[in-house]
Formats: structure tokens, C-alpha cells, sequence
């Protein structure tokens, strides 16, 4: 029930709720409302409390905690349940944990800390305590599993929505998909599938975003920054989590709507760093080459200076102008 009533409150902030009304929406004694509020502020929620009028969120804790992640899930359609955890070795490695236990739930995990946050192709993800936005949502999608690269492209699309709508940044996306502002990297995503020949049994989306912090470790100081450099001021990671949580339900619920996802590519284009410009391709001998589009299943069209075009399907690129090459 705390998590319910803080969904309520946080839907009327600014509003006075009573005491009695609340008792009878959720059919317990007032004492239990008033219990269920003690609780909301020993996590750090600040709830004005008027005698005869009854309670008003004023203000939340930026700590993230477990009633704010399991609100968050369940004010969503697409999420069973919200985990928090002080820290854990990667929020993608429970949620996988997690799935093979639990075949049929979808959730949110989300941590303050990972001591093993994880990259692409096994590389590390700084995951530094309290400061950044580590989670995972494990969603199972009725697709084949040939279209679950379009997830990873509405992970994007939805993080860098979210990320602007908070910060007011321009949010770039560099393919396949890093979040870059100014030219610095703020956001990672990590996807895993489970999938048989013909079908996702699951997928998980991991997403990182530096959000507070203010040093990077010497080998990505250089390329990376967080939202609170960027801007000056301190990001509120739960507004972030909340704004990220909803965009993504809704570019999940136009999966398979031909229509909402045309538009959701077009986002994605949009919001490219990558397309129209020359690139490195890394691992292909270096060739350069000039991206002339970007696929609905989240391909690299391009063009080689001879002429030759060629369709890549993973990998990394550097893009000249961003990536330190001239
Ligand atoms: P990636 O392989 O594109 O990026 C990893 C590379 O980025 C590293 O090799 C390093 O150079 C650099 N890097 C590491 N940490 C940071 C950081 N905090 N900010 C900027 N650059 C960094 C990107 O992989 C996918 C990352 C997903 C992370 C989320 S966090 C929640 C979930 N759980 C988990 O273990 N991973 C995902």
C-alpha cells in the first residue's frame, strides 16, 4: 500500500489529500495511512501533514529507494514489480537471474551501486554509489526474436527523450547506442535476449546514465560527463527513472504497430550523431566510410569512398567531429 499511496500523492502533488478518504480508497484504518506516511518519511519523503485537511507530498528524497522504484513500476502497464537494491554486482545480471526463475513477470531493477556493472562485449561499466542511474527492465515482447534490435532502438529513443525533458539538453544518440550531449558520452545500453528459433523468451534492457557525478576514473574522463556537469545544477535521478519508465511503456505498447513505429525511427533518426556523417569503422581494417542511413532493424548503411556500400549489423564506429579523429 506505501507504494500505492505514494503514486497518489505524487499524482496531486501540490494538493492536500484526507486522511479519510485515503483510509476508505484503500479500505484500512486511518492509523495504517498514517503508518504507511511514517514509513514514506523515514525514507526521506516530505509530507506535510494538516490536522483537519490531511497530507501533502512537498518533496522527495533524491536517494533512490524501493518505494520509488516499485511506484514507478506499478504506475506503469508494462511492469509486474519494481526491485531496489543498495548495491548488487549488475542490475542486468539479477534481472536475468530473476527471469529464469519467474517465467512469465516482467520488472524493474534498478541499484545505487554496481560492483560489476557491465558494458557490450564484456566491457566495465562505472557504476559509482549514488550518484548515476543504473537499471534494467525485463519485458518479454510478443516478436520474433529478429525484431528485437527495435527495443534497443526505443531504449534510445525513450532515454534521450527523458533525459532532455529533465535536463533540457539536446540528447544525441551515437550508434548503436551511446547517449552523447556536447559531444560526451552520459548513457549506456546494455540488451541480452533469451529467445528460441521463433520466439523472445525474454529481453533486458540495461540502461546506465551518469547523472551526479563529478570525477571520472583517468581512461574515460576525457569522453564522458554527467548530466549535473552539463548542466550545473543537480539531477533528480527518481524524475529521471519516472520520465524513462513511462516514455519507454509507450514506445513498447507501438511495438508492433507499423505506423507508431515508423515514427519511432524517425525519432531515432532524428536524434542521430551518427548518420550523415563519416565514420571509422572499428574492426573493419579502420575503413572510413560515410553513413547514408540507418535501418529499422538498427543497421549501418553505408558507402566506402570507392563507392561500395556495405550494411553493418554490430559493432563500434568513431565518428569524425566526436570521437577525436579529424
Ligand atoms: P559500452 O561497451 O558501449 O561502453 C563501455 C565503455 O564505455 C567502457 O569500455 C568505457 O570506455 C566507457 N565507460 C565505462 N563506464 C562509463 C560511464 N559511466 N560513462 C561513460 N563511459 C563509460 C554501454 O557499453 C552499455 C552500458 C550499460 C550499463 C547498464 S547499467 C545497468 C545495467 N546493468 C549492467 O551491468 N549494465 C547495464
Amino acid at each position: 500500500m506505501k507504494g500505492k499511496l505514494l503514486e497518489l500523492l505524487r499524482q496531486h502533488k501540490g494538493k492536500t489529500l484526507s486522511g479519510q478518504d485515503l483510509s476508505g480508497q484503500f479500505g484500512v484504518s486511518r492509523t495504517a495511512v498514517w503508518k504507511a506516511i511514517e514509513a514514506l518519511r523515514a525514507e526521506g519523503y516530505i509530507i506535510r501533514s494538516s490536522p483537519r485537511l490531511g497530507y501533502e507530498l512537498v518533496e522527495e528524497p533524491d536517494a533512490l529507494g524501493p518505494t520509488g522504484v516499485s511506484s514507478i513500476a506499478a504506475s506503469s502497464d508494462y511492469l509486474d514489480v519494481g526491485f531496489f537494491f543498495h548495491q548488487i554486482d549488475s542490475t542486468n545480471s539479477e534481472a536475468k537471474r530473476f527471469a529464469e526463475e519467474h517465467p512469465r513477470q516482467c520488472a524493474l531493477f534498478v541499484a545505487e551501486e554496481q560492483t560489476a556493472g557491465r558494458g557490450r562485449l564484456g566491457r566495465h561499466w562505472m557504476s559509482e554509489r549514488g550518484t548515476g542511474l543504473y537499471l534494467s527492465l525485463l519485458i518479454r515482447p510478443d516478436i520474433e526474436p529478429s525484431r528485437a534490435s527495435r527495443v534497443t532502438q526505443i531504449a534510445a529513443v525513450a532515454a534521450a527523450e527523458a533525459v532532455e525533458a529533465v535536463t533540457g539538453l539536446e540528447t544525441l544518440i551515437k550508434w548503436p547506442n551511446d547517449l552523447v550531449i556536447q559531444g560526451k558520452k552520459v548513457c549506456g545500453i546494455l540488451a541480452e535476449l533469451s529467445a528460441e528459433m521463433t520466439a523472445v523468451n525474454y529481453l533486458v534492457v540495461g540502461i546506465g546514465i551518469n547523472v551526479n557525478q563529478f570525477i571520472f576514473p583517468d581512461d574515460i574522463k576525457e569522453k564522458a560527463a554527467s548530466l549535473h556537469i552539463l548542466t550545473g545544477r543537480r539531477i533528480d535521478r527518481q524524475m529521471l527513472l519516472a520520465e524513462l519508465v513511462s516514455r519507454f511503456g509507450r514506445y513498447l505498447s507501438a511495438l508492433t504497430q507499423n505506423e507508431a513505429l515508423e515514427k519511432m525511427h524517425q525519432v531515432y533518426r532524428l536524434k542521430s550523431a551518427t548518420l550523415g556523417k563519416e565514420v571509422r569503422l572499428v574492426g573493419k581494417q579502420n575503413r572510413t566510410a560515410r553513413v547514408i542511413d540507418i535501418t529499422k532493424e538498427g543497421e549501418l548503411l553505408v558507402v566506402y569512398p570507392d563507392g561500395e556500400r556495405d550494411l553493418i549489423h554490430f559493432g563500434e564506429v568513431s565518428v569524425r567531429g566526436l570521437d577525436f579523429y579529424a
